[in-house]
């Protein structure tokens, strides 16, 4: 089984209120058995901290099964929701400080999950790179786009005007957008295009940036060995 090792890039020790924060990985077991036709797109990040214990499975390729425990309620259903939307199998834990606030908990799993996605993506070849969605929720409709670009950053525009939905603390949605950013090494943009209810807000909006990234991550068949980008890096 191939080991690797994800270092943090330079930008998370500057902004990143958790410093000391590693996370390691293992790729999926692709190496056993006859050769696939391909590869499964797979992530296995473990990241503890002082502040926050995640232990996470993506399967790019998935069905949409998740089982999700954050500790908060509405959190664990956004996910869960990301996941079906997405089409990825999405396992989950965190064991976060709840009793200090819900902000570690949120934005590290942003950063893991996003951590996820580059360790599942491997070389980006022959990958779409950036996708967008408009999705629509009852009287919503947000949208998401996101480009695995190499360069983390997040936009999030959604004027939510209630503080709380369910248990979840609703300013968190941007930091969980920050985090993933950051984890992906990606921008992430989301936006409220008009709506009322702050429910739907965020769950359009979790469900807009799901199926942004399955685009984005969706394999392109006539660019199977390229890798998209014109400066030959991502
Ligand atoms: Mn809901």
């Amino acid at each position: 089984m191939m080991r690797s090792r994800i270092r943090r890039s330079a930008s998370e020790g500057r902004q990143g209120p958790h410093a000391g924060a590693s996370i390691s990985g293992t790729r999926g077991a692709a190496a056993l058995g006859p050769a696939p036709r391909m590869k499964t797109r797979r992530a296995v990040i473990r990241r503890h901290t002082r502040e926050t214990k995640i232990d996470l499975k993506l399967t790019l390729d998935g069905r949409g099964r998740a089982q999700v425990a954050t500790g908060i309620r509405f959190f664990d259903h956004m996910l869960e929701a990301m996941a079906m939307h997405g089409g990825f199998d999405l396992e989950l834990h965190c064991q976060g400080d709840l009793d200090v606030d819900q902000h570690h908990s949120v934005e590290d799993v942003g950063i893991a999950l996003g951590a996820a996605f580059i360790q599942a993506l491997g070389d980006k070849k022959g990958i779409h790179r950036a996708g967008y969605f408009l999705m629509p929720m009852d009287e919503t409709l947000a949208l998401a786009a996101v480009d695995f670009s190499g360069r983390p950053h997040a936009v999030t525009n959604l004027p939510v005007r209630a503080a709380l939905v369910g248990d979840l603390q609703t300013e968190l949605v941007a930091d969980f957008m920050d985090g993933f950013a950051l984890g992906a090494q990606a921008n992430v943009h989301v936006k409220t295009v008009y709506g009322r209810s702050s429910h739907h807000q965020i769950e359009a909006a979790f469900k807009a940036l799901a199926r942004a990234l399955r685009a984005a991550c969706a394999r392109d068949a006539r660019m199977k060995t390229v890798l998209p980008s014109t400066k030959g890096k991502l």
